[in-house]
């Protein structure tokens, strides 16, 4: 048998195998069980010793030869289907990535930031502070002592222990509390331009109160300051936020313990289909006023527990609320809907994360 015959004809055939299954296929057919090549090798066991010295080495390199060349044949093949894969299943990271849905900035959110941006174009800076506050930064300090009325119509949150000074731990029901805190932060020696916007809390639930809502609250002191700087800082305000310049105010007299005097401020709407659309003078047929701010002149009691002098330092300070600002602004009816948490309204409401609010319209900045 010629052996060597044999191992070229096995080598070309491997080599000319052009998949994994057929090259199997070649590999049962030699080396299997029943395999041409295990055949030969069993033939060893019934030769002579001198045969079998002879045959036995040429056999076994037939072997080694072949099951080299499948090997290798097998090895060149992967290389082969892996480079088809590669080449098939190959991304264009530069592609545009699919739409993926995304989170967005709540209408309350929206509205404080619009606020802040109006003002600090009028010159206010933001001030925050704890939302876990003391009776006498909520209450005293402003003009509401311990017996006063108002105090309990608050309807406050209380915790059940006192701080150190056996004050009541409580809620703030308001953001007046931060502008008390920024008052004596000055110590009473400069003028002071600021809101403080925020979550304020009141124990009242219905269809429009909710026990957690958001408050802003302005707050001017200076020297000579008068209910004129009010007039004209609340409408540059509204017009700015309603992007309109038909905004008609209404002031009414009114009662605050922190402002003396207090001005209630009515904002002129159209009915619209159903619908209030602020702007327009209250008067007119089709029109009407709603109740949109408080304000007043800062009282001389909160001025001095703020630690400034009465006889010379006068403010004004104001208060609205930003659910009800949201509302009006961008057609919401429900208030609980505000906190409900719910993406279908969220998506509907919501805000593009980069949709910044640009609502300053020339009025200049202030360094
Ligand atoms: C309202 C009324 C108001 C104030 C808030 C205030 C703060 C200080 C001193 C004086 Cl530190 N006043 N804040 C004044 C008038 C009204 O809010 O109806 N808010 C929704």
């Amino acid at each position: 048998m010629d052996y060597e015959a044999e191992r070229v004809s096995a080598e070309a055939a491997i080599a000319g195998a052009d998949s994994l299954d057929a090259l199997e296929a070649l590999r049962v057919g030699y080396l299997g069980k029943a395999g041409s090549i295990s055949a030969l090798l069993k033939t060893l066991g019934g030769m002579s010793p001198d045969q079998r010295a002879a045959d036995g080495p040429r056999i076994h390199a037939l072997r080694e030869g072949v099951s080299t060349a499948l090997a290798s044949r097998k090895a060149a093949l992967e290389q082969a289907a892996l480079d088809a894969r590669l080449a098939a299943e190959r991304i264009d990271l530069t592609l545009p990535a699919p739409q993926v849905p995304r989170g967005s900035v709540h209408p309350v959110s929206q509205v404080m930031d619009e606020l802040a941006e109006i003002f600090a174009d009028l010159g206010f800076a933001v001030a925050t502070g704890p939302e876990i506050e003391d009776g006498w930064h909520n209450f005293t300090a402003l003009n509401m002592p311990e017996s006063h009325p108002a105090r309990a119509m608050h309807d406050t949150f209380y915790f059940s222990d006192k701080t150190a000074e056996g004050e009541d731990v409580l809620l703030r029901t308001h953001t007046s509390p931060v502008q008390i805190r920024a008052m004596r932060a000055t110590g009473g020696t400069q003028p002071l331009r600021i809101i403080a916007p925020g979550r304020v809390y009141r124990s009242d639930s219905d269809a429009t109160h909710t026990p957690m809502f958001h408050q802003v609250e302005g707050l001017v002191i200076g020297e000579g300051i008068h209910l004129g700087h009010l007039k004209w800082t609340l409408e540059t305000f509204l017009k700015a936020f309603f992007e309109r310049d038909d905004i008609v105010l209404r002031l009414r007299p009114s009662y605050f313990p922190f402002t003396e005097p207090s001005v209630e401020v009515d904002v002129g709407y159209a009915n619209s289909g159903g619908r209030r659309v602020v702007g327009g003078n209250g008067d007119d047929p089709g029109h009407g006023w709603m109740e949109l701010l408080g304000s007043g002149m800062v009282n001389r009691h909160v001025l001095a527990a703020g630690g400034y002098d009465p006889d010379q330092w006068q403010g004004f300070a104001f208060g609205v609320g930003v659910d009800r600002l949201a509302m009006l602004k961008y057609g919401m009816n429900d208030l609980r809907a505000f906190f409900d948490g719910d993406v279908r309204w969220l998506g509907h409401y919501g805000f593009a994360a980069l949709d910044v609010p640009t609502l300053s319209g020339g009025v200049g900045t202030v360094a």
